[in-house]
This record gives C-alpha cells, structure tokens and sequence, in this order.
C-alpha cells in the first residue's frame, strides 16, 4: 500500500464540481440512495421471483484458503469458549440440572473484514461526511450515518449482475484493471440483460481468486481491478439513482486512480457525495455460474446488515432469489 504520490490532486480539488446529495433526503438523513428504494421498487423485484432458486453472497469467514482483507486489517479469529471437553473431570463446564453441556465460542473481527456493508460515514475528506455532517461526529463511534440506519431498514430491490470477468473473456480481471459505466452497460447488453433506473448494481471480477492462489504475494502492489472515476460515471450514477453497488471485492473500485494516482476516489464521490452504499466482499461465484447457465442476470436482492451501534460498517450475508 503506498499512498498517493505527492502530485496527486486533493479530493477537494478533483470532486470540487462534483454533484452531491446532501440535503435532498432531509438534514438528519443517514441511508441515502437507499431512499431511492421504495415499495414500488421492492414489488417489482418481488415479481422477478419464478424460479425459486437462492444464493447467498456471503464469503466464508474462517476460510481454510484465507479471509481477503483491506491491507491493514486482520481476517477474524473465532475462538471456542466452551466444548464437550470442558465437562471432563475439574473441566469449566458448569453443572446443569438435568446433565445440559452446550459449546460457545466468539470472534475478534473487523466490522469490514468480511462481505459488508460500509456506513456512508465510513470515509471522507475535507473534513465532512455523507450529507454534510462533520467528521469530529465518528470520533469514538459514528453518531452520524453509521451503518445503523443502513441496517435498520433493509436493502430490498432488484439487482443486476455484471459479469466484468466473462464479458472480457478472463477467469479474473487483473490487478489494477479498470472500467467504465459504458463498460458495464456493454457487459448487460452481451448477457441480454439492461441496468434500469434504481438498480442495484452486483459487478464480478473473481479478482479475489488471485488471494487465494497467490496467498501473501497477493497484497505486494496492491490495486484491485474495478470502476475507475470519472464525472461521467459520476453523473451516470446520479442519474440512473443506483442505490448500491455490490462487488467481489474488498473495496469496489480500482485502488489507486491511473489517471491520477488518487485512491478510492469513488468512495468519496459516490458513498460520501451521492450517498450510494456500498457492498464489498460478496461472494458472487454460484450466482454467476447460474447466471451464465439460465442467461437470466436480473433478481431480487435482499440485504440485512447487522445491526451494530456507532458502527462504521457491519457484515451480511445477501441473498439473491431468481
Ligand atoms: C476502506 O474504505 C479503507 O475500506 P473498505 O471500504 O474496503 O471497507
């Protein structure tokens, strides 16, 4: 990880007429885009259901092969607190009426070390987050656009899935591969399929693949594939209302900016401008696979954040039911 060279321009700066929707959801709003989803959107998502099929997008935690996290954090670690063996002779186990054993265990784990969801207060520049609140609000714990009200409401919609490896022909997209809304519009097209006005959008890359092959060398030079900003994609995103973008890997977006070396850039102008939540770490392989297999890329999504107060980000398990 290194950060931005010294003639990288300031978030400041690049997204100085960059459109934001402070304000437009109310002064005390903290879910944003999320607003975009209303009964209307959740019934027609409801209508796409006719085959009964489901799939949840969590990544295992506690994988065998290694949990992928954002360089700096770690993966989390379960701890077993109680099991059979503390009923052996001078065990831990305490004495039940009636002979009741039971296991217990526990984890230490970032709220952002599995597949999440990020708060909208989650990251800023310049020293405000979503909607205008000042950043001194997530000092100890967010009291502002915390992942609460994310997870108090529920993100229900329709989804479409971007296969972003399979339109390009790849079995994973490569360290620091970008592209464009018009990609992604060129990706639904080639599947048959058509992003419409307050989709959720669910990009694959299977980039996290290369962690798995590639164990520790696969945090030297650092730089996921993904969207890459520019004020088009910015606009695009405002004007099709998307409410969330979900993807494959750890922080959905490319790292570092090739234009200008800046990271996360759409973090900063589509979570803490526009106020699009953002999902990250979704395992998107069997969706995919089916997906490929039924030709059918259109769902209904539905997400239930933990509910974690002050939290900056909490982890889900999405489902998808086709
Ligand atoms: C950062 O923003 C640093 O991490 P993420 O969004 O991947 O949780």
């Amino acid at each position: 990880m290194t950060d931005s060279t010294p003639t990288s321009p300031a978030l400041t700066e690049l997204l100085k007429d960059a459109p934001t929707n402070w304000g437009k959801w109310g002064d005390d709003d903290e879910v944003g885009s999320l607003n975009y989803l209303g009964p209307e959107q959740v019934l027609a998502a409801v209508r796409l259901v006719s085959a009964g099929k489901v799939f949840t997008l969590q990544r295992l935690i506690g994988d065998p092969k290694g949990d992928p996290v954002w360089p700096g954090r770690t993966p989390a670690v379960r701890t077993q607190v109680l099991d059979e063996s503390d009923w052996d002779e001078g065990g831990k186990g305490a004495s039940f009426p009636g002979g009741l054993h039971y296991a217990d265990d526990k984890i230490d784990a970032y709220l952002q070390g599995s597949t999440q969801y990020d708060a909208l207060g989650h990251l800023w520049y310049d020293g405000k987050i979503w909607n205008g609140y000042d950043a001194r609000t997530t000092v100890g714990g967010l009291e502002k656009a915390s992942v609460l009200p994310i997870a108090e409401r529920g993100i229900v919609g329709r989804a479409v899935l971007l296969d972003m490896a399979r339109f390009r022909g790849k079995e994973t997209l490569d360290k620091g591969e970008t592209f464009t809304h018009e990609d992604l519009q060129e990706c639904a097209a080639a599947q048959g399929a058509q992003i419409q006005k307050r989709d959720i959008l669910v990009i694959r890359t299977n980039f996290l693949q290369q962690f798995h092959e590639q164990g520790d060398a696969f945090y030297e030079g650092f730089n996921e594939p993904g969207l890459v900003y520019s004020p088009e994609l910015v606009q695009w995103f405002q004007d099709m209302e998307i409410p969330n973008l979900v993807t494959d890997t750890i922080a959905n977006e490319v790292t570092f900016d090739p234009n200008n070396g800046v990271a996360l850039v759409l973090h900063s102008a589509l979570m803490r401008n526009l106020g699009v939540t953002l999902t990250e770490i979704a395992d998107l392989e069997k969706l995919a696979a089916d997906c490929a297999e039924d030709k059918r890329y259109e769902f209904l999504y539905v997400a239930a954040p933990l509910k974690v107060s002050k939290a900056a980000g909490t982890p889900v398990n999405p489902v998808v039911i086709k």
